[in-house]
């Protein structure tokens, strides 16, 4: 999964950044220029260390996020420049919109919050209003007759247009699973699930008071956003002490868990995912997929010869496992259970897949 990060300038994107990746990316009181970082976050998973404990594997691999961090965008940025930004978030699944509420005399920016995410709103909306409106001027004013797939693309675009010009979203459209496909080219910014970071100081977090709250939490209920309060640089310094320090201080702060661990939490949520675990004496192994997924689809997820000779899924419940203390144990109380290709996988499934080729 790819997730790119935004936000104005000066906001603390790439503080979060280097705090989710694990990064030291240079942070400054100076607007950065032209750079992108990108990095890799583990998606770190308790259930993932207790699976590894049972089977002592060669190789344990948690789940991973992969994040993109621009510079900042301000609505007086050169066109060039903000196609550019917006070329490095295209293929991001999410988008995380980084709102600065703490303030510092040194640090410039800082605009009014409320200020902050209407201007990345706009910007997300303009950019697809842009697009929508080329791609219907090119095939209005084409000198071929259109085909019928061109004139149903027409009437999707031009319901994408009315809602864009509300100033909606377009996620907010009862799109079909054919329109969303026929959409998929596009990679509309404004169909990608959106998860605010309130960047709070230390004493906005503590207090749970910052300037705004109301008006930002509608928003954030209006767009169907997600959101998460972090207390960034804070939590950057605290992630870099030894491991007993760093849960002393994040116990200070009433956090149970790091940064990562608590955006991940929210993205899976946000985005409907889930994970399911394959496990054995080479490798344990927490895999990413779409609530409601099938078992022959989890299946090709880890590989596609499963899929297609796919037989059955053996099924452990994750708490069962827990419960009986080895997989062994559950087999003999009959909880294992044994599906074919439609079942359900559920977060937490332990499967072992039987297949034929
Ligand atoms: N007081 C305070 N300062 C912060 C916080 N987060 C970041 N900063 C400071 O703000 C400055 C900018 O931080 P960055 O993480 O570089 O911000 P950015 O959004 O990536 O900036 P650009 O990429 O230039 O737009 C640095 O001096 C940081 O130390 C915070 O939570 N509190
Ligand atoms: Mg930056």
């Amino acid at each position: 999964m790819k997730i790119g990060i935004m936000g104005m300038p000066l906001v603390g994107k790439t503080t979060l950044f280097n705090l989710l990746t694990g990064q030291h990316k240079e942070t400054s009181a100076y607007s950065s220029k032209g750079t992108k970082n990108i990095g890799i976050a583990t998606v770190y998973d308790q259930r993932i260390d207790y699976l590894s404990s049972l089977y002592h594997p060669k190789k344990t691999t948690y789940a991973t996020i992969e994040f993109v961090d621009i510079v900042g965008i301000s609505p007086g940025l050169p066109a060039k420049e903000k196609a550019d930004l917006f070329s490095a978030l295209q293929d991001s699944e999410a988008l995380l919109f980084v709102i600065r509420l703490f303030e510092d005399p040194v640090v410039a920016g800082g605009e009014n919050p409320i200020v902050q995410i209407e201007n990345l709103k706009c910007e997300l909306l303009l950019r697809d209003l842009e697009v929508v409106e080329n791609r219907l001027e090119r095939l209005k004013n084409s000198k071929k007759k259109l085909t019928h797939e061109e004139l149903m693309e027409i009437d999707i675009l031009e319901k994408c247009y009315q809602k864009l010009s509300d100033d909606s979203f377009l996620s907010d459209l009862d799109l079909s699973e054919g329109e969303l496909k026929k959409l998929s080219g596009f990679s509309f910014y404004t169909l990608k699930p959106i998860i605010v970071v309130l960047n709070l100081s230390e004493e906005q977090f503590r207090s749970k008071l910052y300037p705004q709250k109301e008006k930002l939490a509608q928003i954030i209920q209006e767009y169907k956003m997600a959101s998460l309060d972090i207390c960034g640089k804070m939590e950057m310094e605290i992630s870099e002490l030894e491991p007993e320090e760093r849960q002393l201080f994040l116990e200070d702060l009433k956090l149970k868990e790091s940064g990562i661990a608590r955006l991940s939490q929210v993205c899976y949520q946000h985005l409907g995912l889930i994970s399911f675990f394959t496990v054995g004496e080479d490798e344990v192994k927490a895999w990413t997929v779409k609530k409601g997924i099938s078992a022959v689809k989890a299946a090709g997820k880890v590989h596609s010869d499963i899929e297609r000779g796919f037989i059955r899924a053996e099924i452990t419940k994750y708490q069962d496992l827990i419960l009986c203390g080895s997989a062994q144990a559950v087999k003999e109380k009959g909880l294992l259970k044994i599906e074919g290709k439609d079942a359900i996988i559920e977060d937490g499934d332990i499967i072992y897949f039987r297949f034929n080729i």
